[in-house]
């Protein structure tokens, strides 16, 4: 999944590479690194200068032009007269000290929109949409939504078709009856409040808008439209800014119990409540914070990290198992598979879990147990502090950007 972020990098013709580097602070240091820029030809969009926390030290961070001029030869002139570099590159095979590029300001996820691996109207064969037509042409629709949203928009409001509020509301009948046995009780504690404040009825599906700013009052989370699947590097990124990349459309009326497709039923009835809980929000930022910069084999784990908990998590609450994964509280038939003796479990432990083999679009055979989303978020804190990244970082919410301390 992760190889398709590379395919569309050669049709990003807007690819930047950025450079972190610090030198002596002393007169005329900058001035001698543009030269060298200058002198291979490597066209520069933005500088920015803090002070280093190194001592006497003066920190860059200058976004290059990847595609024009000799930026390795500016960087092979660079590197020896600075006491700290560091390339940041969405490009990033082959070298070893090129860190992924990652999003650093809530904005930047705005630069994912022309990313996604499929388009949200390209259905596969097997999709109980196929052949249906206006199916087709509706999740065109919305694919298109999401794809022209730009950060800080409203998301706009959805005129759903009787037929389409029909479905939500066999799913939202099924689940409701469910969740007061089986669902945690963070999410039972959430779920009246959104019947409340966001329309959560049987005869009406719940506008995205609605529900992101009641998120943002309880923790801070915000949902942004999206247009398809994302890779795993940027959906996890967005989690660090607590924004959530959530579909519009829903799923196709022939099979309201189960679908492997992420759809508003599942954002909103499986997700939704959950981001509302302080802890199980830390958690998701968590996650999404250990993604950023990491190297694919580690993205790989934290996704499915991700997958076992946000996903298809069970906890134990006084003694019983309860879901507070989302494709559980979404689908009313996994819904009481994972809740029977069929499916095995075992302790959610993030070096075991992440790199456990899991199918996609079929009930999950086994569900990893958490013990509370407290504990699941010290031991994601622990594995985290072992991806090898020549930094750290920490989200800043008042400025929603991320700030890079570098060489942990
Ligand atoms: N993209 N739009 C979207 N929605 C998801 O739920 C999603 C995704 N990409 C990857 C993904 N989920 C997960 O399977 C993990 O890889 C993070
Ligand atoms: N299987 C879930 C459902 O039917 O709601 C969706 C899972 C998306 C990962
Ligand atoms: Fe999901």
């Amino acid at each position: 999944m992760e190889g398709g972020n590379y395919i569309l990098e050669g049709m990003a013709a807007t690819e930047s590479t950025f450079l972190i580097f610090s030198m002596q602070e002393e007169v005329g240091a900058l001035a001698r690194a543009l030269k060298i820029f200058e002198e291979e030809g490597v066209n520069l969009r933005h500088i920015e200068s803090r002070p280093s926390q190194r001592k006497a030290d003066y920190e860059f961070v200058v976004e290059c032009d990847a595609r024009n001029g000799h930026l390795a030869a500016a960087v092979d002139r660079l590197k020896p007269v600075c006491n700290y570099f560091q390339v940041v590159s969405r490009a990033h095979r082959g070298s070893k000290e090129t860190v992924p590029w990652y999003p650093r300001r809530i904005k930047d996820l705005d630069r994912f929109a022309n990313q996604i691996l499929s388009y949200g109207n390209e259905l596969d064969a097997d999709h109980p949409g196929f052949t249906d037509k206006v199916y087709r042409e509706r999740r065109q629709y919305f694919a298109d939504i999401a794809y022209n949203y730009r950060y800080g928009e409203e998301i706009p409001r959805i005129d759903y078709t009787a037929e389409e509020i029909a479905t939500w509301g066999e799913v939202f009948r099924n689940l409701t009856v469910l969740y007061k046995k089986h669902a945690c009780a963070e999410h039972n504690k959430v779920f009246p409040l959104l019947i409340e404040n966001c329309g959560y009825r049987e005869d009406n599906i719940p506008q995205l808008q609605d529900v992101s700013d009641f998120l943002k009052d309880c923790t801070g989370f915000t949902l942004r439209p999206v247009a398809g699947l994302l890779s795993s590097r940027d959906f996890l990124a967005g989690l660090a800014f607590r924004v959530f990349h959530s579909t519009q459309y829903i799923r196709h009326p022939s099979k309201p119990m189960y679908t492997p497709e992420p759809d508003v039923c599942h954002e909103l009835l499986g997700h939704a409540p959950l981001f509302a809980d302080p802890n199980f929000a830390q958690f998701s930022q968590e996650i999404g914070l250990a993604s950023l910069g990491a190297p694919d084999d580690y993205i790989e784990k934290l996704a499915t990290c991700y997958w076992f908990t946000v996903e298809f998590g069970v906890c134990r609450q006084n003694g019983e198992l309860k879901a507070y994964g989302a494709g559980l509280l979404s689908s009313f038939g996994e819904l009481q598979h994972a809740m029977s003796d069929a499916p095995k479990f075992l302790p959610f432990q993030p070096e075991k879990t992440g790199v456990t083999k899991y199918p996609i679009t079929e009930f999950q055979p086994l569900y990893y147990v958490a013990e509370s989303f407290e504990d699941a978020q010290q031991k994601m804190i622990e594995f985290a502090a072992t991806i090898p990244r020549p930094f750290s970082v920490r989200y800043n919410p008042y400025t929603q950007s991320i700030e890079t301390l570098d060489s942990k």
